[in-house]
This record gives C-alpha cells, sequence and structure tokens, in this order.
C-alpha cells in the first residue's frame, strides 16, 4: 500500500499516547475525580463524567473547542479555500486527529485523499432507489451508511486476525473512507427525493464541501462557503451528546466504522438533538402562516412561542443539555447572516426569535437554558440560497457529525479504550440506598 502522510503523523501521535494513557492509568487510578447523586442517574447521566473524548471540550459558558480552539478563533486560524472567509471542514478533521491546526499543505492533503478514496459501490445507490421516496432522508442516510459496510476494510482485517495492537490501522481507512464516501451518498438522496433523481457527478477538483454543494446542485459561490462554515461548526461537541455517544458505544464492541456511526446517525435524527434543525424552519414556517403568511411583529412571535409552550411542546432550537449561554455556533451563523444575507426575512425572523424567546424561557423555572443553540440558525442559511427541503437538513448535520465522531472513534481503537459497560440498577435498589441515607 502506498504511504499516507496523514496515517503516519496519526500513529506518531497516538501510539505513544497509548503507552502513556497505560502508566497514567496505572499511577493515578485511584484518584476519586467525582461523584454524583440519584437525580443525575435519573435525568440521563448528565453532568456525570463517564467518558474521555480527546477531539473537542464542550464548556457551559463558553461553548465548544476543538483541541483548546473556540469557534471565532477556528474561523481565523483554519486553513481556507482561495478567495473564502471560512474554514475548510478538513482542516477541523486534521486538528481533531492530530492536535494541531493543519497547514494549508496538509489540509489539501486531506482534501485530495478524500477525492480519491470517494467512490461509492453501485449497490449503495441500488438498495437506496429501491425505498420509497418518501422514507425520511436520515433513515436513507442511516440505510446507506449501513450498505456500505461490505466495504469495510477493519471488518475484513478483523476475520482474518488483527492483534489488538493493530486495530487502529484498518480503523483509520475505514474512517477516511466513510468520511470520503458520505457527501456523494447525501446528495444522491437529495437529488433522489427531490430533483426526479437527476444526478450530479462530483468534481475532484473541488474540495470536500465545495463538492458536496456542487453535487447537491448548489453552484453558487456563497453556498459553497456557507457550507464549508456549516460543515466546520456541525463537527463535534465532545463525547456525550447522543450521536457522539452512540458511535463511541457502538464502537466499543469493535463494530467496525460503518456500523459505528450508523447507530450515531440514528441518534442524530431524534427531534431533541439533530432533526431539531428541520423543526426549527417547520415551526417558523408555522408561524408565518399562523399570521397569514407575513412576516410576524415581535408581539405576534411572543403569542405564538407562548401558544407553542402551552400546546406542550418544546421552542425546536432552545435549550441545551450542557450550554448555559448562547451557542457560538448560533453566533457564527448570525454573523455569516448579517454578513451575506442582512435582508433576508427568513433570518431577520430568526433575530426576533432570538430577541423574544429567551425571556420568556427564563421566567420557566424548570428550563436550565433558555438560549439558543446551533440549529436554531442553519435552516434559515439553507433556504437563503434556494435549499427549502428541510426534511434534509439533519443528512447535512450527520455529514459534518462524522468528521468529529470518526475522528474520536480511531482515537478510541488508537488509545485502545474498552468495551462500555457502566453499571444499572433497579428503582428498588435506589430506594433502598435513599433508606440507608436517610437512616
Ligand atoms: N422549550 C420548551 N421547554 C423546554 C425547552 C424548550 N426549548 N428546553 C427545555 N425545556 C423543558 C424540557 O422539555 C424539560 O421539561 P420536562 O421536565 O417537563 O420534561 C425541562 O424544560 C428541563 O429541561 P432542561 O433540563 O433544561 O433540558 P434537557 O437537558 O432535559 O434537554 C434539550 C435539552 C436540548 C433536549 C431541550 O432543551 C430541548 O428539548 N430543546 C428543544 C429541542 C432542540 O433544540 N434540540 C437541539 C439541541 C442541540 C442539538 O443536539 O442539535
Amino acid at each position: 500500500m502506498k504511504t499516507d502522510k496523514l496515517k503516519e503523523k496519526f500513529a506518531k501521535v497516538a501510539l505513544p499516547m497509548a503507552a502513556e494513557l497505560k502508566d497514567f492509568i496505572k499511577e493515578n487510578g485511584n484518584h476519586v475525580i467525582g461523584s454524583y447523586t440519584i437525580e443525575q442517574v435519573y435525568s440521563g447521566m448528565k453532568g456525570m463524567i463517564g467518558m474521555v473524548t480527546e477531539t473537542s471540550k464542550l464548556d457551559p459558558e463558553e461553548g465548544i473547542r476543538f483541541r483548546g480552539y473556540s469557534i471565532p478563533e477556528l474561523r481565523e486560524k483554519l486553513p481556507k479555500a482561495p478567495g473564502d472567509t471560512e474554514p475548510l471542514p478538513e482542516g477541523i478533521f486534521y486538528l481533531m486527529l492530530i492536535g494541531e491546526i493543519p497547514t494549508d499543505e496538509e489540509a489539501t492533503y486531506v482534501s485530495n485523499q478524500w477525492a480519491r478514496r470517494s467512490n461509492v459501490p453501485k449497490h449503495v445507490f441500488d438498495m437506496l432507489d429501491k425505498l420509497p421516496a418518501n422514507t425520511h432522508p436520515m433513515t436513507q442516510f442511516s440505510m446507506a451508511v449501513m450498505a456500505l459496510q461490505t466495504e469495510s476494510v477493519f471488518a475484513s482485517a478483523y476475520r482474518k486476525g488483527l492483534s489488538k495492537k493493530e486495530y487502529w490501522d484498518p480503523m483509520y481507512e475505514d474512517v477516511m473512507n466513510l468520511i470520503a464516501r458520505l457527501p456523494r451518498v447525501a446528495a444522491y438522496i437529495y437529488r433522489r427525493v427531490y430533483k426526479n433523481g437527476v444526478h450530479i457527478e462530483p468534481d475532484p477538483k473541488l474540495d470536500w464541501a465545495a463538492n458536496f454543494a456542487h453535487m447537491l446542485g448548489y453552484d453558487d459561490y456563497n453556498m459553497k462557503r456557507l457550507m464549508r462554515l456549516y460543515l466546520t461548526i456541525h463537527a463535534d461537541h465532545e463525547g456525550g451528546n447522543v450521536s457522539a455517544h452512540s458511535t463511541h458505544l457502538v464502537g466499543s464492541a469493535l463494530s467496525d466504522a460503518y456500523l459505528s456511526f450508523a447507530a450515531g446517525m440514528n441518534g442524530l435524527a431524534g427531534p431533541l438533538h439533530g432533526l431539531a434543525n428541520q423543526e426549527v424552519v417547520r415551526w417558523l414556517i408555522d408561524l408565518r402562516n399562523y399570521y397569514d403568511g407575513a412576516t410576524p411583529s415581535k408581539e405576534q412571535i411572543h403569542e405564538y412561542v407562548m401558544k407553542t409552550i402551552e400546546d406542550g411542546k418544546v421552542i425546536p432550537g432552545y435549550g441545551h443539555a450542557v450550554l448555559r449561554k448562547t451557542d457560538p455556533r448560533f453566533i457564527a451563523q448570525m454573523e455569516f447572516a448579517k454578513t451575506y444575507m442582512p435582508d433576508d426575512s427568513m433570518c431577520q425572523i430568526v433575530h426576533t426569535v432570538y430577541d423574544v424567546v429567551p425571556p420568556i424561557l427564563s421566567g420557566i423555572k424548570k428550563i436550565k437554558n433558555p438560549w439558543p443553540n446551533v440549529d436554531a440558525h442553519s435552516g434559515a442559511l439553507l433556504i437563503h440560497y434556494g435549499m427549502e427541503e428541510y426534511d434534509f437538513y439533519t443528512v447535512l448535520f450527520g455529514v459534518s457529525r462524522a468528521l468529529g465522531v470518526l475522528a474520536s472513534l480511531l482515537w478510541d481503537r488508537a488509545l485502545g479504550h474498552p468495551i462500555e459497560r457502566p453499571g444499572s440498577v433497579t428503582t428498588e435498589w435506589m430506594k433502598a440506598q435513599a433508606m440507608k441515607a436517610h437512616a
């Protein structure tokens, strides 16, 4: 096999760390890092440290940092396509994998690798063509990833016999191949469902995000610019969110990258997680229709928010399990809107909703975070460039999320993380503990 500079560099960074980690655990394994309450166990383990993720860390007040870099820092420092102001997703992947901001040349290397590895076997398209067209795009996406599993280098190497120390090597191949193939698969689903099955061939000269926009049918330079930003900021949100955790959990059974990532995508497809990006646009359209299609006033938005809450529903795009401030990914998108589409009516509604919702949610005691998350803005930007088919939006999120969860999965294999198996208890057991504490 030809040498691969990125693979060699990853081995140089990750393999010594695996040895170092063993010593670290041996020396410090008895150190206590926290304790948790009955409430935390019942509330989805929030705030309990239970796993290690190298690629990014979420701060409740500041938002996400990828290897220590915030979203504004990444927009400034990561390599860019000629003439662009937004980062290349290739750069954030390199950063998560290697731990350093890449040079332009290193980001181009990743781009070229993905272009070279992007061939999708015909049986995947044949399988998609057999599904009813009204199958949700996320279901099609997950099924296509599963169909791609025939290509897993890890699964076939494991079957032939593989030493534990070598697991990371075929996993690297799977991670790179799968990321390379996802835009083609996603674009195929989009064109099949919404554009009469008229498909667009990839352009290998374009970077990963621009080529994706091209295959979707959007050649406007600003849509390519948006796609680079979009695919960068959705890439990772530390390890405990549903898509990252499911990928990690399934991967811990030594399931290959295809099986693990499909599991993550099934989690991303839930309305409390990634599907919220489509729900936001549905909610905004319903809001506008409620007021006869006109741009709603602040008072009308207030009234509609109250109605949504009184109907027992959530305000999509608001709230977060960890964040306690406005999501910097929301701010990055708002800045993009103000720069490239200052008069866009849907973006203006999004910005008025941002004025109206937080004070209302702040007044509801049980809600821990009244501020917008990444999903509150993304749809309005896509609509501006003509992509109105909001049922597809979570697939875009999924293509981006692959970068983080698959980089993490590769780290899991390199560091030799074991099968995950937390303990579980019954309510009867919990009650007995509470009784003991009261005695
Ligand atoms: N609108 C109305 N009620 C909300 C709310 C919102 N935006 N956010 C939280 N709440 C409610 C919860 O439903 C919960 O109510 P119950 O106790 O009656 O079940 C209560 O407030 C407490 O919730 P919380 O502790 O503040 O939030 P959680 O950590 O349980 O949930 C999240 C976080 C994101 C699921 C929740 O805020 C929500 O449902 N938001 C809307 C959906 C959304 O935007 N999801 C996308 C998140 C980002 C992503 O993953 O892509």
